[in-house]
């Protein structure tokens, strides 16, 4: 028998992502179906997308060979039967308080940073570039995770390393990279740009540095759609595109400029952006989806 979810207790609570105790050693990570846009998480869920983004994790850290926080297989029996295939079981670590980003590709904060300074988190750019640039080689743009609702804020490397101490710094910077290099070139391969991505790391007792939280999905990473590739302009995301349009456009009849909430989203929306986050899965890892836990 399967506990419930009310038999762990919450720990910590992200826009989309909740952490439970299972034990002193042991988390429960569960991905709900909520996305957020434009800052807002909108009141309508797109089914299967924790599913989804859970699927995609667990097939990049299988893929890495970086030691990785998993604690138990997608179907392990501390995990409630209405989450399977969206929730993880994790080891507890101690949380390096630096949000690990890398980008090959300029736009969001880091265009944002270059235009106003040249460098991004103290990496000095080259004249010239413009939004979705590709970069002259991938950088680390650590950021440190700002009060809730607000954005993390890019620091340098000499502010990791004078939270974390320079020997953990350079750790996380090259494993950022190092991990950053692989995944890109993975995606490249089915047609997909890995712009930019962003791992959270922890400590195990024994010190050892460990990826955790949820890597490589399309909410820590930007995907582009390689055959739509135009340096100079904002790309399309390959996930939240069509909501995005959606909410923009004539239909939602909403200002993204007033503080009002997001309306809810047709069902048209829902299904070709529940589409989308599958087509997804199924490009990059080149499994079906239906195999996937959890459905049925
Ligand atoms: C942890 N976060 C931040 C909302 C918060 N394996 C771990 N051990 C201890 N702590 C954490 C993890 C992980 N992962 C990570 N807060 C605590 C990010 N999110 C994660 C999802 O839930």
């Amino acid at each position: 028998m399967r506990p419930s979810l009310e038999s762990y207790s919450h720990l910590a609570g992200g826009k989309v992502r909740d952490l439970y105790v299972i034990d002193d050693e042991h988390l429960l990570l569960v991905a709900s179906d909520r996305i957020s846009a434009y800052d807002h998480v909108l009141a309508t869920p797109i089914p299967d997308k924790g599913r989804v983004l859970t699927a995609m994790s667990v097939f990049f850290f299988n893929l890495l060979d970086a030691n990785n926080h998993l604690a138990g297989e997608p179907d392990d029996e501390r995990i409630p039967e209405d989450l399977l295939g969206r929730a993880l079981v994790v080891k507890r670590l101690q949380m390096v308080p630096v949000e690990c980003v890398a980008r090959g590709y300029l736009t969001g904060s880091g265009l944002l940073d270059y235009q106003a300074t040249g460098s991004v988190c103290g990496v000095k750019l080259p004249e010239g570039l413009v939004e979705a640039s590709r970069l002259p080689e991938p950088i680390f743009t650590p950021a440190t995770k700002a009060d809730l609702g607000d954005h993390d804020e890019n620091i340098s490397f000499e502010q990791v390393a004078e939270k974390v101490g320079l020997n953990l710094a350079m750790k996380l910077r090259q494993d950022t990279l190092d991990i950053y290099d692989r995944a890109a070139m993975y995606a490249s391969e089915r047609g997909i740009l890995l712009a930019d991505t962003k791992f959270e790391f922890g400590l195990d007792k024994a010190g050892n540095l460990v990826l955790a939280d949820e890597v490589l999905t399309p909410d820590s990473s930007r995907y582009w759609p390689a055959e739509e590739y135009e340096e100079g302009k904002v790309q399309p995301s390959f996930d939240k595109q069509i909501v995005r349009n959606w909410l923009t456009g004539p239909e939602s009849g909403w200002d993204r400029k007033s503080d009002t909430p997001p309306p809810a989203l047709p069902q048209h929306v829902v299904d070709k952006t529940r589409a989308r986050y599958i087509e997804a899965y199924e490009r990059i890892s080149g499994l079906s989806f239906d195999d996937w836990i959890g459905g049925q």
